[in-house]
């Protein structure tokens, strides 16, 4: 990647790592949370307010841009960063993993996948070449090999022969995207559970060469304690010296168990989407808004939090919103989870900076209560 596109790690803690990525369009801080903006937005928020939430950096998605509006289009509108008015770097996943997810009629082969759009029901090929393309017809800064992975449990037979794939077209994704100064390339752990299966597919990236490395294939079904199992010897298959992502997760305490365990960069849909249905994470745990409980409270969601729904409005508030379907509902929930999120990041970093992980895990768990509060 060259001096354009760097990471260096300032701290460690543990397994634990802080650092930066530096890109031409500007740092991101690790461990870094990355908002999803699937469509080209961060639903109900404004890019600007996204960044004031301290996010440094967005995921963008290949398979739902391919269809609508087209990489094409966003390509003759001046790329996706100009499109949707975000200046920051933009991660774009790949495609595969959501055509298996959300496409209809899907059909793998070794070339790649053919699939019916779950928009218009068009015919659609997506391959390691065609993705490097849209990828790259994007802007993308950060781009992911294509891959696939089964959902688990699934036999072991199954995930090697998936694995193996997923390792042929890194190979193929790697020759297809070729030198772009300034631009990564991310290869894909998969592997399922299965510890052997996991080293041969970081032996076969690291052969390969890769900018960063992102664990996938992981938060399809096992449950967290099979996760952060696997997660206790993944990521450091991976080089120390590269940014290790861990694809699609997930939930607070997912996040810091996977910190824990050495990964420097995740993604989740988890803060935006439950904002919308009426969901808000918080230091002391979930609250349910549209619970008939909170219509006559006049604090806010938190009274620690400066995001913009702490500060002006009540539970009672958002309670009427929500219930009214009025939009400013899911503005200001999303909103507040973003901040929430951004602000558990920040705290992580502090903390392995100063190396007291352990406290800030204990003190993490201690004030959370289970279930809704
Ligand atoms: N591969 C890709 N995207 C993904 C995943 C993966 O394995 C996951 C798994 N949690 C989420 N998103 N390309
Ligand atoms: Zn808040």
């Amino acid at each position: 990647m060259g001096d354009l596109f760097e990471f260096h790690v300032t701290a460690t803690d543990g397994a634990a790592r802080t650092g930066a990525i530096s890109t031409p369009r500007g740092q991101i801080r690790t461990p870094a949370f990355m908002p999803v903006g699937t469509a080209a937005t961060v639903k109900a928020m404004l890019p600007e307010s996204v960044a004031a939430t301290g996010a440094d950096i967005l995921l963008g998605n290949t398979y739902h841009l391919m269809l609508r509006p087209t990489a094409e289009r966003i390509a003759r509108l001046g790329g996706l960063h100009a499109f949707m008015n975000w200046t920051g770097p933009i991660l774009t996943d790949s495609g595969g993993f959501q055509v298996m997810s959300l496409a209809d009629l899907r059909k793998l082969t070794e070339e790649g996948v053919t699939f019916r759009s779950h928009v218009d029901g068009s015919k659609h090929v997506l391959s390691p070449e065609r993705s490097m393309e849209i990828q790259k017809l994007l802007g993308s800064d950060i781009v992911m090999c294509f891959d696939e992975c089964p959902a688990l449990p699934a036999t072991r037979d199954r995930i090697a022969e998936s694995m193996r794939l997923s390792m042929r077209w890194a190979d193929r994704s790697k020759t297809a995207f070729g030198d772009r100064p300034g631009h990564a390339l991310f290869g894909i752990q998969q592997g399922g559970l299965e510890r052997d299966f996991r080293e041969e597919s970081a032996d076969a990236l690291k052969a390969i060469g890769f900018d960063g490395y992102a664990v996938g294939g992981l938060a399809v079904g096992e449950g967290q304690e099979a996760m952060f199992a696997c997660l206790d010897y993944a990521p450091a298959m991976l080089p120390q010296d590269k940014p290790r992502y861990l694809m699609g997760v997930g939930k607070p305490d997912d996040i810091v168990g996977a910190v824990k365990r050495g990964i420097d960069m995740m993604d989740c849909v988890l803060p935006s989407r439950s904002g919308r249905t009426g969901q808000a994470w918080t230091r002391m745990g979930q609250i349910n808004i549209k619970n008939a409980r909170h219509a006559d409270d006049p604090r806010p969601l938190d009274a620690d939090c400066s995001c913009p729904a702490c500060r002006s409005y009540s539970r009672a508030y958002l309670h009427h919103v929500f219930r009214a379907g009025e939009m400013i509902s899911g503005m200001l929930l999303t909103w507040h989870n973003l901040h929430y999120y951004q602000e558990l990041m920040a705290g992580m970093r502090a903390a392995i900076a100063e190396g007291r992980f352990a406290g800030f895990e204990a003190d993490f768990h201690a004030r959370r209560a289970d279930g809704d509060i």
